[in-house]
């Protein structure tokens, strides 16, 4: 049985006021991957539970969501998942295995292979995701604004002909140069799957959306214009399309686009209300590439989390000044990485929200 009961009133809209350019009390704060392994209690709960089983158990998802709440004065939650769960709806096999990460062991590798994939009922193999946004929208009692999300359709297709992650992506690469219709198509296909999948989160409760185009790190401007691009623009326009003839709000979204800091202004006239910047990206050069009508999240490197405390809340103090209190969403750079001390995560929300 679906739960209809309306959701608890929101209590901290911090994030939501800064997506849309409201004025905020506070700056907001989340982290990339603020839910995982740097957490003890995240570990524990590994032990017990295989990670799909986690993402695929709404109670197990909406833990692990919780967790880093009960620690941090955090202004967003991110629900738990991942972003190769549309792979495997696509009928991939998708593994995590400890200290590598996903692997898929039958990744597609000719054009031949695309017969493989089984959009037909994608959506609904993922509705588990549905079912852990909203027993989430409940539990959180209106506390901090649910974060949906997706990886983008060229980072999706990286990992799908890749079999996992990897430092160059050259497979991936190659499908673009030597199969550049099939490429077209998978990407297509892959962009048809997201729209439904998103639609699907918001209906779900899902208050906020961020696209995850993690390996634009991967490709030159030229690229990145050709085969990122053109599909994060119709992700956007098919998904308000969508909402708006259902006549459900739609929900600010935010593009991070890792890597991309060389299209900031290509990227601000994709109609997200939201740009996330890794931390190569300086916040003043960014502000003036995507002018005064977009929100900019990010971006101290991750790396700046193994700092001593002081020199940590210095450096974020002075990114948050960079940024300014206006269209301001404070994150870091990238996601988490598993060593990061838990007092770092401490420091980091308090000089975020002492900043200003
Ligand atoms: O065993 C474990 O517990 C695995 C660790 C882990 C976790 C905690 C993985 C494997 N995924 C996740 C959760 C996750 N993944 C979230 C949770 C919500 C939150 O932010 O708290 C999110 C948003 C993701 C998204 C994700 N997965 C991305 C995009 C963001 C990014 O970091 O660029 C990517 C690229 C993935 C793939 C993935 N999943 C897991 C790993 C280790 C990786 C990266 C592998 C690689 O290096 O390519």
């Amino acid at each position: 049985m679906k739960d209809t009961r309306p959701f608890p009133p929101l209590k901290n809209d911090n994030l939501l006021r800064a997506a849309r350019g409201e004025v905020v009390d506070r700056v907001p704060v989340w982290v990339m991957r603020q839910a995982g392994r740097y957490l003890p209690e995240f570990q524990e709960l590994r032990k017990l539970h295989d990670f799909f089983t986690v993402c695929r158990t709404p109670e197990l998802a909406c833990e692990v969501t919780m967790q880093p709440l009960r620690r941090f004065d955090l202004d967003a939650s991110i629900i738990f998942s991942d972003i190769l769960v549309i792979p495997q709806a696509l009928g991939l096999t998708v593994e995590m295995h400890a200290g590598v990460g996903p692997v898929l062991p039958q990744p597609i590798r000719t054009p031949e292979d695309l017969k493989r994939l089984t959009p037909d009922g994608a959506l609904s193999r993922l509705s588990y995701v549905g079912d852990a946004i909203t027993m989430m929208r409940h539990k959180l009692d209106g506390r901090v604004p649910l974060i949906g999300f997706t990886g983008a359709p060229w980072t999706l297709m990286g990992y799908m002909i890749e079999g996992g992650g990897s430092k160059t992506m050259s497979k991936a690469k190659a499908w673009l140069y030597d199969y550049p219709e099939d490429s077209k198509l998978l990407l297509n296909l892959l962009t048809d799957v997201i729209v439904d999948y998103l639609e699907m989160q918001v209906a779900a409760g899902a208050q906020m959306l961020q696209v995850f185009e993690s390996s634009a790190e991967h490709l030159t401007k030229d690229e990145f214009l050709v085969w990122s691009v053109p599909f994060l623009r119709r992700i956007r326009d098919d998904l308000v399309d969508r909402l708006t003839k259902k006549a459900v709000s739609t929900v600010p979204l935010t593009i991070f686009a890792k890597g991309a800091g060389h299209s900031l202004k290509e990227q601000s006239e994709l109609g997200y209300d939201v740009i996330g910047l890794d931390w190569t990206v300086d916040p003043v050069e960014a502000r003036a590439a995507v002018g005064p009508n977009i929100t900019l999240q990010g971006n101290l490197d991750p790396q700046d989390m193994y700092r001593d405390p002081s020199e940590l809340h210095t450096l974020t103090t002075d990114m948050v000044h960079k940024f300014g209190k206006s269209r301001y969403i404070a994150n870091l750079g990238h996601g988490i990485t598993p060593q990061t001390p838990i007092a770092s995560m401490e420091v980091l929300v308090d000089a975020v929200h002492k900043a200003l």
